[in-house]
């Protein structure tokens, strides 16, 4: 049996997809509103395709406890914060975590972290509680860290397709729980070392973080001096080594956002690319700002009031809202003590912000200039509802004529 801790955007799709492949597997969370959801049937968060896979799991067996299970494998896959100030990964969940799992595991069990970690964080805080507890490291316990790769938005699918690296002191332990991924995974699975494995995960994110990035500076450069950022890229993309990402208003989630700063906080010295392409990102949504005060000035628009951001969620189609560029933006602008702007996302239902709507045609009723945040499908598919409208577009999915970008 396998006890997956953390029910979350990770360890739930991830319990799902193994107990719907024959897997028995028990979901562990220590939020029981959570699991009393779960255990009346219902899923947790919007993500296509998760609902037919949650209703296969239950088909198959699937628990959901607040409490840890005995037994010999456990993935773990609970957030992994980083401290605002020393911008160090805080480990407290993952610690938490592998303290209970001490308490209740078989001897011989493994222990998988999935959650994403800096490289050392493993060496670091999770041996020491396993030897605490008495455990022998590669006899009593074995350690594993598989680190999830999937997004948001297409979970599912990746959750099927993308390949796989699992980390591991043994690699005898390491194919083992190869196996158990490969009960559902069709990619290809690599079995290599565990701070391998924990600095893959954070390379990759923040790979996307430099990238993303580059792009918003050269919207800026663009902006500066009139130039079509977008076509630009368009072009550039077209050489059979280019391939720069999109900009705008920022960079939310709780991945690339957060992932890069990991690797800030524990080499500060040697990281000058990253803490800059951070620094970047993290200017956007101010960038959007001052975008919106140009804009009212060039229409001869007073009333702020009447501005309203299309989109809360940190990126398009998804019900995650962590650190969202949206949010980053009121955060700012509250600190300049301007009122605040209105705002409406089709996938936030409950008040999370000042001045929110839950109604599109309401808010666009209230609203002259609109800045769409968030490229979801619903304005996509209903671009004629912002007709007469001035819009400042940041994503770039409304190409009626003047029509503002980034
Ligand atoms: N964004 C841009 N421009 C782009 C792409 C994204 O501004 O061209 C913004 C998005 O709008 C969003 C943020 O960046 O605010 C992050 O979104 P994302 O779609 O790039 O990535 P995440 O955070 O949803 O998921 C990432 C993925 N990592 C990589 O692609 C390397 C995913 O595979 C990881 O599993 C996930 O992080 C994670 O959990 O670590």
């Amino acid at each position: 049996m396998v006890n997956v801790i953390g029910l979350g955007y990770i360890g739930l799709p991830t319990a799902l997809m193994m107990a719907s492949h024959g897997v028995d597997v028990v979901g562990t969370d220590y939020n029981q509103e959570l699991v009393t959801t779960l255990n009346a049937g219902k899923t947790t968060f919007e993500e296509e395709g998760l609902e037919d896979l949650f209703n296969d799991a239950l088909k198959a067996g699937i628990r959901f406890t607040t409490q840890y299970q005995e037994t010999d494998m456990y993935i773990v896959s609970v957030p992994t914060p980083y401290d605002k100030f020393s911008k160090k990964i805080d480990a407290c969940y993952v610690n938490a975590a592998v303290k209970e799992v001490m308490r209740v595991c078989r001897k011989g069990a493994i222990v998988v972290i999935e959650s994403t970690v800096s490289p050392g964080t493993i060496d670091k805080f999770v041996r020491p509680i396993i030897q605490e507890n008495g455990f022998v490291i590669g006899e009593d316990i074995h350690l594993v860290h598989a680190p999830e790769r999937i997004i948001p938005g297409n979970m599912v699918y990746e959750l099927l397709h993308n390949n796989r690296t699992i980390g591991a002191d043994d690699p005898a332990i390491g194919e083992k729980v190869k196996q158990c991924y490969a009960s559902f995974c069709q990619g290809e699975i690599v079995v290599t070392d565990i701070k391998t494995a924990e600095m893959t995960k954070v390379v990759e994110n923040t790979f996307r973080a430099v990238n993303i990035a580059f792009a918003n500076e050269l919207a800026k450069i663009c902006r500066h001096d009139d130039m079509d950022v977008y076509e630009i890229i368009r072009i550039c993309n077209m050489h059979p080594r280019v391939n720069i990402l999109t900009p705008g208003p920022g960079v939310g989630g709780h991945c690339i956002s957060v992932d890069p700063w990991f690797l800030v906080g524990d080499y500060p010295a040697l990281t000058k690319v990253i803490w800059e392409s951070m620094k970047v990102n993290d200017s956007m949504p101010q960038f959007v700002l001052e975008r919106i005060h140009t804009i009212m000035q060039e229409k001869g628009m007073t009333d702020i009031t009447r501005v309203g951001l299309y989109g809360l969620t940190y990126k398009e189609n998804v019900d995650d809202y962590r650190e969202s560029p949206t949010l980053q933006l009121l955060e700012w602008q509250e600190k300049h003590l301007a009122p605040t702007l209105k705002v409406y996302d089709p996938y936030i239902k409950n008040d999370i912000v000042k001045n929110q709507y839950h109604d599109l045609d309401k808010f666009l009723m209230d609203t002259d200039l609109v800045v769409i945040m968030v490229g979801h499908d619903e304005i996509k598919q209903q671009l004629e509802k912002l007709e007469g409208k001035v819009v400042l577009d940041t994503r770039r999915v409304c190409k009626l004529p003047g029509v503002y970008t980034l």
